[in-house]
């Protein structure tokens, strides 16, 4: 058994090795976690106390995958909702849906169950005013706010963390089966409705129990343009190791936006059907992960590895 997480997740890792080792599934592992992250006030780009979008909205993206049969569920730009990776399971289990988005992920996370909760905290709403205040001229934020024109400001749309944030996490049970799960409040101040890789199967999370599993953080837009978590496991599933699938991947993902002035940072936590695993980026901000095997007592942090483009 085995379960690996970015940086974010490491203090929840032995908490989701112990729900394995006590009989657990690697899916109960994962969705107990992620859940820990999302409920950290003090993590600004997860769950509560995320960064809200351009007009003061938190939408939140979460995915998660089982390797077994590749069964997926997922839940995009949802709001009032503390837990999406929850609400992504139930779709997976519930539904004979994969995605559902906005409005749909409400109405369905609130038929389950889910309670409605203020996910918009003051210090991350305090942060938005302030980036607004700083970047919008006063006569244009009735503009902005009361009638959502949001086009010229699009650019404002970047995240203070966005090197540093989103949650993955990856596990493998006493079953042999691999789950992995992704959760995340996405840019800051984005357009509202924008979705980035973390609930695009394929992009920012993918798992097959036959070849491996990949989860990714970092610029969405380059890891959705590039399917890089599918790439991973397609490498995997062609007899690579998970340090030259995930340095193939890397490489072979498309530059940025024309425009995006920023650095498309990215980084993929793998693990092969094997459990052998690691941490790669294409950049020298990229973070590192942490994992934990049934024989450890403690998770143990790793640094990513920095792959280039040559
Ligand atoms: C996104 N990949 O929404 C996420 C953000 C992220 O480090 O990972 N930030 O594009």
């Amino acid at each position: 058994m085995i379960i690996v997480g970015s940086f974010n997740a490491a203090a929840h890792l032995p908490l989701g090795m112990e729900i394995m080792r006590t009989g657990g599934t690697a899916l109960d592992a994962v969705e107990r976690v992620i859940r820990e992250v999302e409920a950290d006030t003090r993590e600004h780009t997860v769950g509560v106390g995320g960064w809200p979008n351009l007009v003061g909205e938190v939408e939140l993206d979460a995915s998660i995958m089982h390797g077994r049969d590749r069964r997926t569920g997922a839940v995009g730009a949802l709001q009032r909702r503390a837990h999406p990776i929850c609400v992504a399971r139930k779709v997976m289990e519930l539904t004979p849906h994969v995605m559902l988005v906005g409005q749909g992920a409400e109405d369905f996370a609130r038929e389950t169950g889910f309670p409605e909760e203020t996910i918009l905290t003051p210090e991350a709403s305090e942060e938005w005013s302030a980036r607004l205040r700083e970047n919008v001229p006063a006569q244009d934020m009735p503009d902005l706010l009361a009638r959502r024109r949001l086009l010229p400001f699009v650019l404002l749309a970047r995240d203070p963390q966005r090197i540093h944030g989103t949650v993955n996490v990856i596990a493998r049970d006493v079953h042999g089966d691999t789950v992995t799960g992704v959760s995340t409040s996405g840019w800051a101040w984005k357009y509202p409705g924008r979705l980035g890789d973390s609930p695009i199967i394929g992009a920012g999370n993918y798992c097959d129990n036959r070849f491996g599993a990949a989860a990714c953080t970092g610029h969405g837009e380059t890891a959705i343009r590039g399917s890089l978590a599918r790439t991973v496991v397609m490498h995997m599933e062609y007899g690579r190791s998970v340090e030259e699938a995930c340095a193939l991947a890397l490489r072979d993902a498309p530059s940025p936006n024309p425009g995006d002035t920023e650095e498309a940072v990215l980084v993929i936590v793998a693990v092969d059907r094997d459990g052998r695993h690691g941490c790669f980026t294409n950049s020298d901000h990229g973070w590192g992960c942490a994992f934990m095997t049934e024989e450890m007592a403690a998770a143990e942090n790793r640094p990513s590895q920095r792959v280039t483009k040559g």
